[in-house]
């Protein structure tokens, strides 16, 4: 594919706003037209009408997310921040570590004295403390849009003031983004370019996915699909005689119309489940030694683990059923269907969103690399197929946008989920990755586009540790309980707002994403607040460079342009791509080349790894000496699973997924995200046996709640989860009863009673997938509050502090 205009220019005749066009003194949002826009669940065309704004799909999307319905809710919810607002704690007392975070009022101020009091408290803390007490890790998803891309802004402006503490990884693949490169490949080259989906359906005779592939997850990619391609993929696969098959302990994780064979396991127990597999291929002879000769490295060491012949327990299919309660006749059933052919295993982000998650991805690749498959077309491993919209289609040939960060001089950083214990225990050491590292002594927190209060685990322990900074500083659209737990909440603008470009990897539609709305309140673009920041601080114009946010956006689509120029590609002006509202990229011709080249010469073309081939058995990891990461994939059993002895009190496993209606905490208040719920509260899902041994009936109000804290949700009685667990999806916002500690949520928001410990000390990534847990039916619970701001009170005497 070459490059070209993309097909929106039909659809909009009329309805293009020129990019420079003078939205001031346009009655509220009144626009005519429709115009193109992106969100990271697809682009869509944006028109108000009737004063309301109204959204449809990319009319190219064969597979439009439903969520896009959200967004006609975006604008003017009342969980809008209009005005910068400071905690009254804060400005009565001045920075200081503070309990009453989250549970204290607001008083709003104007923009000037906002900007004012906030460069004067960064002025203060980086001449006092230095940049290495100031945390701008700043996770979170942000909206779409590439010049408006909130952590990078935070990430410039921090860098100009002299640097900041930063996280590595991410909550989605925490585990899987430090073990891959060890053994295989970088996370981002697993992600982009290793398995194609026009592979499977030509090559593919058997797709094994742990985890599954569920729907709700394949309409996300960050930056925004431009179109949605897994559901045809799959469905083309299906329909060239692929078969699938899926473990996981919900029977509605992929499509009916893959007529995949289900396999219930245990949460938690996909590596016994493996190794049970991995045990009959190699008792059967049906593993592939020869591939394991040459192009991995360690398999030996693996195989007197796999037969137990140091510890005397084979991990064969009784011992793998005992654990996973996957029957042993199945296990063995599904080692000889997977070594019958060509058979591709797949591992979703789940699975190793838990304690030892390493595990799961380490255990697949070395199944895989048993079955000999690793390097051919539609066989092998692939990371999170079917799991986020763009993985499995072929990567770009051109690099998108995106905008410059600058350089951060400052070293210090954190595994990005190790946040509480960073703020809790400043100065005690840790491990990660074969480091000794320290936690950094933080007192100023600022968070822009992320929502800790959603994405983190153990949100009592959240809250006490977002007492100890003097200071936080969020910019948010929205009053998330992020916002509540600030002391300085600065209102941005969303991507409706402003003008952006929408771009994503593995996507080839670029889209002209054009101002609809006039800002909400008085919300500022996020760059237009740091603009005005750095220039008080005196780095205005390092920040800046002499652009406004429109020629930041010229400037972006003119780096792309000199990428598209530079590979003969033809070139639109910016104003063409502008006016057209689309640019298609081209892709290129050759998907998972570097792992093919591999599998043809692998000593001519060696992996990036420190044997130039897949570590089935690592060196370098059991240097480390990690006992929860030894130096193979190892079945670790968690300290919350069925099997575990805390089970004894809290004896259901809690699997805290993606919702169905929302991204993330993402636009709650949105009525796809109000139909997964029921009077505000978010559903749990039981297994009929679980829901009858406690008297619980569809529709009861429930608690679910284990010594870390509780929520409340809304029970459904449902078959499709496994007996043992319960199912309840993240990004309800965080609604306390109180500040009581531990707390509760009446929205139903899953992090309240899930586990704050990284995966091991490998990763240190997120756990928030699993949790062990006890529901009952709950009486009379008070509703939840709903989505709107904290109360506001008068303007009170400036801090004494303030210059
Ligand atoms: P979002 O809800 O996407 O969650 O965590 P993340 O923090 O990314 O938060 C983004 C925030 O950015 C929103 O509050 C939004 O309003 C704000 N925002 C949007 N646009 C802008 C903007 O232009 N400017 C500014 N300043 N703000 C903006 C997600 C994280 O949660 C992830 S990625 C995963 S995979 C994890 N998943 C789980 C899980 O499966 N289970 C549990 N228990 N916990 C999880 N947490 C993790």
């Amino acid at each position: 594919m070459c490059t070209h205009l993309g097909g929106l220019t039909w659809e909009l005749r009329g309805g293009i706003v020129a990019p420079d066009e003078d939205l001031e003194g346009v009655s509220v949002e009144r626009r005519t037209g429709e115009h193109p826009h992106s969100s990271h669940w697809g682009a869509f065309l944006a028109r108000v009408e009737d004063g309301r704004l109204r959204v449809r799909a990319h009319p190219d999307d064969p597979d439009p997310a439903p969520l896009l319905a959200n967004i006609e809710a975006a604008a003017d919810s009342t969980a809008r921040v209009v005005s910068p607002a400071f905690r009254r704690g804060w400005l009565e007392t001045g920075p200081g570590a503070d309990a009453r975070r989250g549970d204290d009022v607001f008083v709003e101020v104007s923009w000037d004295e906002a900007l004012d009091i906030t460069a004067s408290e960064l002025e203060r803390v980086y001449r006092e403390h230095g940049a290495e007490s100031v945390f701008g890790g700043s996770y979170g998803w942000s909206s779409a849009g590439r010049v408006h891309h909130a952590q990078s802004q935070v990430h410039r402006f921090l860098n100009v003031l002299g640097g900041y503490v930063r996280s590595v990884n991410t909550y989605s693949a925490g585990a899987a983004e430090v073990i891959l490169p060890r053994v295989l490949a970088p996370y981002s080259v697993l992600v982009t370019d290793t398995v194609a989906w026009r592979d499977i359906e030509a090559h593919g005779r058997l797709v094994v996915a742990f985890g599954g592939m569920p729907e709700r997850t394949r309409y996300v990619h960050s930056g925004g699909p431009s179109r949605h391609r897994a559901d045809a993929a799959l469905r083309a696969a299906r329909g060239a005689g692929v078969d699938f098959v899926f473990v996981s302990p919900l029977a509605d994780d992929v499509p009916d119309y893959l007529d995949a064979t289900p396999i219930a396991a245990r949460p938690a127990t996909d590596v016994a489940l493996m190794l049970g597999i991995a045990h009959t291929l190699v008792v059967e002879r049906l593993h592939d030694p020869d591939f394991l000769d040459r192009w991995c490295t360690g398999y030996p060491i693996f195989e007197r683990y796999l037969l137990g012949l140091d510890d005397d327990q084979p991990k064969d299919p009784a011992w793998a059923a005992s654990i996973s309660g996957v029957p042993d006749e199945v296990i063995v059933g599904l080692a000889r269907r997977m070594a019958a052919g060509p058979t591709l295993i797949t591992v979703a982000h789940g699975l190793q969103r838990a304690e030892h998650g390493e595990q799961p991805v380490w255990m697949a690749i070395t199944l895989a690399a048993m079955l000999g498959g690793i390097g051919l077309p539609g066989a092998g491993f692939a990371y999170a197929l079917g799991i986020f919209a763009n993985i499995g289609e072929a990567p770009l040939a051109i690099e998108i946008p995106s905008f410059p960060q600058g350089r951060n001089p400052i070293e210090t950083f954190i595994p990005v989920a190790r946040i509480a214990d960073m703020l809790l225990r400043p100065g005690e050491a840790y491990d990660y990755d074969g480091q000794r590292l320290t936690y950094p002594d933080i007192r100023l927190v600022y968070w822009s586009g992320g929502n800790p209060f959603h994405h983190h685990q153990d949100l009592g322990r959240l809250r006490r540790a977002f007492g100890r900074p003097d200071t936080i500083i969020v910019h948010e659209p929205y009053w998330t309980a992020t916002a509540r737990h600030a002391d300085i909440v600065l209102p941005a603008t969303i991507t409706l707002e402003r003008e952006d470009v929408g771009s994503s990897r593995n996507d080839p539609g670029v889209i002209a994403m054009h101002r609809v709305l006039q800002p909400h309140g008085l919300a500022r673009d996020d760059y237009a607040i740091f603009a005005e920041l750095a220039d008080r601080l005196g780095h205005g114009a390092t920040f800046t460079e002499g652009r406004d946010a429109h020629d930041w956006l010229r400037h972006t689509y003119a780096g792309l342009a000199e990428r598209l120029t530079n590979a003969g590609e033809a070139t639109p002006t910016f104003e063409q791509f502008w006016e057209s509202g689309e640019l298609m990229l081209p892709v290129a011709d050759e998907v998972g080349g570097w792992l093919r080249r591999f599998r043809e010469d692998p000593e001519a073309n060696p992996l990036d790894t420190p044997s130039g081939r897949i570590e089935i058995f690592s060196d370098t990891i059991a240097s480390f000496d990690y006992e929860d990461c030894p130096g193979h994939a190892t079945w670790l059993p968690a300290d919350e699973w069925l099997g575990s002895e805390r089970a004894s009190s809290y004896p259901l496993q809690l699997i805290a997924n993606q919702p169905a209606g929302r991204l993330h905490s993402q636009l709650d208040f949105g009525s796809a995200s109000l139909e997964q719920k029921v009077e505000g509260r978010e559903i749990a899902r039981l297994n009929p046996a679980d829901a009858r041994c406690r008297g619980i009936v569809s529709g009861d109000v429930v608690r679910l709640f284990n010594d870390r804290g509780a929520c409340f949700a809304a029970a459904a009685i449902d078959d499709a989860v496994l007996e043992g667990c319960v199912q309840l999806p993240t990004g309800a916002w965080f609604d306390p009863l109180d500040a009581g500690d531990p707390p509760t949520c009446l929205a139903g928001n899953p992090n309240v009673v899930t586990r704050d410990r990284g995966t091991s000390s490998m990763a240190q990534g997120c756990t928030g997938q699993l949790a062990l847990v006890e529901v009952e039916r709950a009486g009379d619970a008070p509703p939840p509050r709903g989505h709107a701001a904290p109360t506001m009170v008068a303007h009170a005497e400036r801090p004494a502090f303030t210059s």
